[in-house]
């Protein structure tokens, strides 16, 4: 009877049932039998060493105190074996537990010795080496920036909401005070939906969220959203089709434009420096009246002059200015109750500003020489 017979077939019921029903009648028989559960043991022994829990179930078949197949070997083949039998069986049962023990023992001792001195040590290898260093990536430079610009704003109140990046030209231009016929409009800067059913476009800034920010909920808002914004610029050093942006808005009963400059300055003070100074240039934006350029002293020279600055001792940061009340209207909030500002900055921009990098693409070009200076 071959092994597996045996196993699949003694496993289960050989050692459930007595030498007698399994027709085992003279000690020859019953010396076979044992002989036939070395073999079995060894095979399954030998395929197991390597393999943990294969070990455990193996060791537990056999060892199990109640179910262990050595324990029924006792109960059912060594206790009620007849008289002729008993010493066939006692003597196979003793050879094969120490057998099964002996083996148990040395694959335990073989596991701790791997374990006291594992190979490592035994071939002599100098743990003191250093390891095989995993490049662990880390957070892009735009997000390191977004997070820092997005804190300074956290920290004054304004709490993030981000939007759809696929928005409608009510969103994008209509509700932000951007008419028909508005420049901005024009598919030379921007992305139509081919094919939507109702016209859809990619979101050119992040202001369509403040509009549906202001839609749901009443005044006071102070909000920042930061988020990607794509515009049809032919990719060069400085521009890209996507960018990443954060705009903010404040609305509320009593804000003015002091409030608006004192953010502003607090802004820049956080985000270049303690000693930066800000200026605000005339501007024009739809959506805000009055507008502004919002520039600090370069942090590269202190303002003195210098080649960012192209000499000037000032950057630009970003725009701004006092929301434009016929923004209201499209919001149902009331333009003589309420007042606010608002801004809008190029975080690929600040990010490339601050760290010194002068490529856009090389943001894009996920060149590990190149990110792993921003750790
Ligand atoms: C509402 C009202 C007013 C958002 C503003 C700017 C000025 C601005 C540009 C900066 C660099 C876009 O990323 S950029 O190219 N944005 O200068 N954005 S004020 O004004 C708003 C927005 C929403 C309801």
């Amino acid at each position: 009877m071959r092994a597996s017979q045996l196993n699949n077939m003694t496993e289960r019921s050989d050692f459930d049932q007595t030498l007698a029903e399994l027709g085992d009648t003279t000690p020859e028989s019953v010396e076979a039998r044992f002989a036939e559960l070395h073999r079995s043991f060894d095979d399954r022994a030998g395929g197991a060493k390597n393999d943990g829990s294969e070990w455990h179930d193996l060791v537990l078949f056999w060892t199990g105190r109640k179910s262990g197949a050595l324990s029924k070997i006792t109960d059912n083949w060594l206790k009620p074996a007849p008289p002729t039998l008993k010493r066939a069986v006692g003597q196979g049962l003793n050879r094969l537990k120490a057998h099964v023990e002996a083996v148990i023992e040395e694959q335990r001792e073989r596991i701790e010795a791997l374990t006291d001195n594992p190979p490592a040590i035994r071939n002599n290898f100098d743990l003191s080496l250093p390891g095989i260093e995993r490049a662990i990536g880390t957070r892009h430079l735009i997000r390191q920036t977004y997070e820092e610009l997005l804190c300074i704003f956290a920290a004054i109140g304004f709490s993030v909401v981000e939007g759809p990046e696929i928005e409608t030209p009510y969103y994008n231009f209509e509700a932000l005070n951007i008419p028909e016929h508005h420049p901005a409009r024009d598919n030379m800067d921007t992305f139509y939906i081919e094919g939507a059913r109702t016209p859809h476009l990619l979101r050119t800034h992040t202001s369509p969220m403040q509009i549906r920010t202001m839609e749901k909920q009443p005044p006071p808002v102070r909000i920042v959203v930061p988020g990607k914004v794509y515009r049809r610029d032919n990719p060069d050093a400085t521009h890209g089709y996507m960018f990443h942006q954060i705009e903010g808005l404040a609305v509320d009963t009593d804000i003015t434009f002091c409030d608006f400059k004192g953010t502003v300055e607090y802004f820049a003070r956080e985000f270049l420096g303690p000693k930066t100074k800000t200026r605000l240039r005339p501007s024009y934006f739809p959506f805000t009246e009055p507008s502004a350029e919002v520039d600090a002293t370069c942090h590269v020279c202190s303002g003195s002059g210098c080649r960012v600055c192209k000499q000037s001792g000032w950057i630009e940061l970003f725009g701004a200015g006092m929301v434009n009340p016929a923004v209201y209207g499209f919001v149902k909030y009331d333009p003589e109750k309420l007042s606010g500002f608002a801004f809008g900055m190029g975080v690929d921009r600040l990010a490339m500003m601050k760290y010194g990098v002068t490529e856009v693409p090389l943001l894009f070009q996920n060149d590990a020489r190149f990110l792993k200076q921003f750790p």
